[in-house]
């Protein structure tokens, strides 16, 4: 097992594919609405600072920074016993939309390494870097890098782990929590496993661990004592996951989301319109904001199509869409089919949208602009 700073490059765990071991990587940012707001208003740093709904209004703390931590603050506690356990603490409302696009700019970053990427919530993933090109082949390296761009690009840091299997990842990842990289590898699976409380293992909540303490089985090494057939036949489905967990195996493939076919903008008009000039002043406000929304995802070159969507006052709604490189001026012709479309009904709503390339389509491109 390696701590951040000292990650061994020469890794042994990441020459193993031949063995068919996977190389996963877990990345979790450090108290992220909060760090979002600490990186956006410096003064916020040093403050003891929550991001929840206000205390007189029975709202419940989504998270908060580790200056709060230390007074004892957690996640999903009632703002009220926050501020009685913090009288300092600086509450604040949270802005999602800022959370959710930088949410998406670390799935971007992600994305340099592998497409397949699994998102836990916005500021968790899994990675299975096993196939990745990128670092030599090294996770570890992987993980460092990919560390530091969040910290550069984002300003953010992140906490990583590194192991075989998703269950060992998310667990590494924890280790060195905030902004911390630790490694588990396959040679150190046993021993890291062997000494773990079976609290800690996916799945086994508060009252499922009592249980099992109850019954003098307090860690993995308790667990193998009893043996998988025993697990198996005294817990049912819970002993067939602990027969597993237990010597640090999980299956379960990294589950890479379907990528995104399309990214569109619309906009109900505030009274309907019939005549082109008028749809086209609207479209010219959409295009702009159209144009900012795809350039996070992918340059314009890289674009499979364009298209008009028309919503009707009879709220039928039809789309114009064209295949072909990405030109604003095309809108013209295609807003012009989409009206020949409406027979004279007035539209309602007007939209544009733009076909995205799959993920190795976009890795394609790059190398070829390279
Ligand atoms: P977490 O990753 O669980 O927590 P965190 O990133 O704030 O802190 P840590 O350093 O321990 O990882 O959750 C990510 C975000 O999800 C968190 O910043 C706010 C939100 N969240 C809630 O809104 N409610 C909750 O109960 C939890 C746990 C998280
Ligand atoms: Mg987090």
């Amino acid at each position: 097992m390696t701590a951040a700073g000292a990650p061994n490059h020469a890794a042994g765990a990441d020459s193993s594919t031949d063995s068919g071991m996977r190389k996963i990587i877990h990345i979790d940012m450090d108290c992220f609405f909060a760090a979002v707001e600490m990186r956006d208003n410096p003064a916020l740093r040093e403050v003891p600072l929550a991001i929840g709904g206000s205390a007189d209004r029975r709202g419940v703390i989504s998270t908060c920074n580790y200056v709060a931590r230390r007074f004892g603050v957690r996640s999903a506690m009632p703002s009220a016993l926050a501020r009685k356990l913090c009288p300092p603490l600086v509450l604040l409302p949270g802005r999602m939309a800022v959370y959710k696009e930088t949410s998406r700019q670390l799935q971007a970053i992600f994305l340099r390494y592998t497409d397949r990427v699994e998102p836990l919530s916005l500021d968790e993933a899994y990675l299975d870097v096993t196939d990745s090109p990128h670092c030599g082949g090294s996770a570890t390296l992987m993980a460092a890098e990919i560390r530091a761009a969040i910290a550069l690009e984002l300003g953010l840091t992140a906490s990583a782990g590194v192991a075989p299997n998703k269950f060992l990842a998310k667990l590494a990842s924890e280790q060195r929590k905030p902004d911390g990289l630790f490694v588990i590898r396959p040679r150190e699976v046993d021993e890291f496993v062997r000494q773990l409380p079976l609290g800690k293992l996916p799945g086994i909540g508060r009252k499922t661990a009592q249980r099992l303490e109850s019954l003098g089985l307090y860690s993995c090494e308790d667990a193998r004592q009893l043996g998988n057939e025993e697990l198996v036949s005294r817990f049912g489905k819970l002993g067939e996951m602990l027969a597993g967990r237990i010597w640090g195996h999980d299956e379960q493939p990294v589950q890479a989301q379907r990528t995104r076919k399309t990214i569109g903008v619309e906009t109900t008009l505030a009274s309907d319109v019939l005549d082109e000039a008028a749809c086209w002043e609207v479209l010219s406000r959409l295009i702009p904001e159209l144009e900012l929304r795809f350039a996070r995802a992918c340059p314009a070159e890289a674009l499979m199509g364009q298209g008009i969507k028309l919503k009707f006052a009879d709220f039928q709604q039809t789309t114009v869409y064209r295949k072909g490189s990405y030109q604003a001026a095309r809108f013209h012709d295609l807003l012009h089919e989409g009206l020949l479309r409406a027979q004279g009904k007035p539209i309602r709503l007007l939209g544009l949208v733009v076909g995205l390339p799959g993920a190795g389509e976009i890795n394609q491109l790059s190398l070829d602009l390279s």
